[in-house]
């Protein structure tokens, strides 16, 4: 009976689904690792310009690979920027586009790092939205997200296993078990089950979260080292609290205080563990069949050492403003002998990888109509493509917005205060309000802007 059934509904699977599904990874359809670092600064990779935080793997990555110099994540934080890169929108159109909504959605506690809880509202993904990982599975990739979600809002029904994902490790809002203590958990969901991880019961910080998040990831790769996968490994570091006890490689940093100390740490520690998981990419040889792609989802926080360590490299802002510090992220992509070592400066932004990685997988059908990224594989493999003359959106609603179009930049990041205007070309800064001058640029792009901007029932603005 039972084979007879799974005959039945093999029967009815397309047969390119069924072809794909049997094929292995190879270098033209590769397995996708995407790394996701946490509130990390444009400026904190040494292959980004950083002289003091050591980052040798990644380097390496950066060194024989291509890296983008102007790459924007989704959002100045995380819930909109995660929604971003998972769904193919700008945050004038996703889901989430903030962490906590206004309207609808479910409450729940907040608990800040000092214990402090308030009330809050928070907005999930919802099963009609269609994620990266839906898109990727159609194309027979095994898909697993390992550790920071950050879209399921308080319901437990919005994990990643629940929005298109084969297989989650990590931890989520809905729940007191999320991620605590922050960096040395004692619980951790196995898709819907919570695991204890007694060996951190009592404070004991045995298992730090950046080395389980790539023992997972190192154990899915096995699993999958002869079938095509996409792993989405979204590490915590180096997210505040700045927990961390190993600091060994700054312990020589006499005049640094220990917070400058340990967030240099959780850096280097996520590049070791990246190492490690490259280290075992090669040990399989599945190393020129695995594009890897490195990325940070906002810019470094105001808790960060910003000036010890120019985290933002200058730029101006920081994480939850849409300044170029709070947007401006690295992205590193890599492939040995398909993604040529070049420095691209072309305007990329989050909402490109969903429509990039179904260009690369083949399931381009998959894709829903209402997406704001481009391809922009073209850039990955050494071709051009072009990549600025559109508009980049960013919003908080109704708190702020930015677009940029070319070397402009319009951006606001007060309710109620009127767009500055920068040229970033010749002010990466952003210390040089334009808006005076140029009214018709300011007009045009404002107009743009507007039109980006789609009411969404979990942020409704007045007259909507
Ligand atoms: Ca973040």
């Amino acid at each position: 009976m039972l084979t007879k059934m799974i005959a039945a509904a093999l029967a009815m699977m397309p047969q390119w689904v069924m072809a794909k599904k049997m094929q292995r990874a190879t270098p033209e359809r590769p397995n996708i690792i995407f790394i996701l670092a946490d509130d990390m600064g444009y400026g904190d990779l040494h292959c980004y310009g950083n002289d003091q935080v050591k980052t040798p793997n990644i380097d390496r990555l950066a060194e024989t690979g291509t890296r983008f110099t102007q790459c924007y994540a989704g959002s100045g934080i995380s819930s909109p920027s995660r929604c971003s890169l998972m769904t193919g929108k700008n945050t004038g159109n996703t889901r989430i586009r903030d962490n906590m909504c206004t309207a609808k959605g479910i409450t729940g506690l907040k608990i800040s790092p000092k214990g402090d809880t308030t009330i809050v509202r928070r907005a999930n993904l919802l099963p009609q939205d269609t994620t990266i990982a839906t898109v990727l599975g159609t194309a027979g990739y095994r898909t697993c997200l390992v550790n920071k979600w950050h879209l399921d809002g308080y319901d437990p029904q919005a994990a990643p296993n629940h929005r298109g994902f084969d297989e989650f490790y990590g931890w989520l809002i809905s729940t007191v078990y999320s991620n605590d203590p922050y960096y040395y958990p004692y619980w951790r969901f196995h898709g819907d089950s919570l695991i204890n991880i007694r060996e951190n019961e009592h404070d004991a910080h045995v298992r730090h979260n950046t080395e389980i998040s790539t023992d997972d990831a190192i154990a899915f790769i096995n699993r999958n080292r002869k079938n095509p996968f996409f792993l989405y490994l979204a590490y915590d570091a180096p997210h505040e609290p700045y927990n961390i006890d190993d600091t060994s490689w700054y312990d020589d940093n006499g005049d640094w205080n220990m917070t400058t100390r340990r967030y240099a740490s959780l850096i280097t520690h996520m590049d070791a563990q990246i190492g490690r998981l490259l280290d075992e990419i090669d040990r399989l040889k599945l190393r020129d069949n695995t594009l890897i792609i490195f990325a940070s989802d906002n810019g470094a926080a105001v808790m960060a050492p910003l000036k010890e360590l120019n985290c933002n490299a200058g730029f101006k802002g920081r994480k939850g403003q849409l300044y170029e510090g709070g947007i401006r992220v690295p992205l590193i992509v890599n492939q040995p002998k398909k993604v040529p070592v070049q420095t691209l400066s072309n305007l990329v932004y989050f909402p490109d990888i969903m429509p990039t990685l179904a260009a690369l997988t083949g399931s381009e059908q998959s894709l829903p109509q209402n997406i704001n990224g481009m391809n922009i594989l073209p850039l990955f493999y050494g071709d051009k493509v072009d990549t600025d003359n559109r508009l980049l959106y960013w919003e908080f609603p109704g708190k702020q917005r930015a677009g940029r179009r070319g070397d402009w930049k319009a951006v606001s990041v007060k309710a109620g205060q009127p767009l500055e205007l920068y040229n970033i070309r010749e002010d990466m800064t952003e210390s040089n309000n334009l808006a005076g001058k140029n009214p018709e640029i300011l007009r045009a792009l404002d107009e743009e802007m507007r039109q980006q901007h789609h009411p969404s029932e979990n942020w409704p603005l007045p007259g909507e």
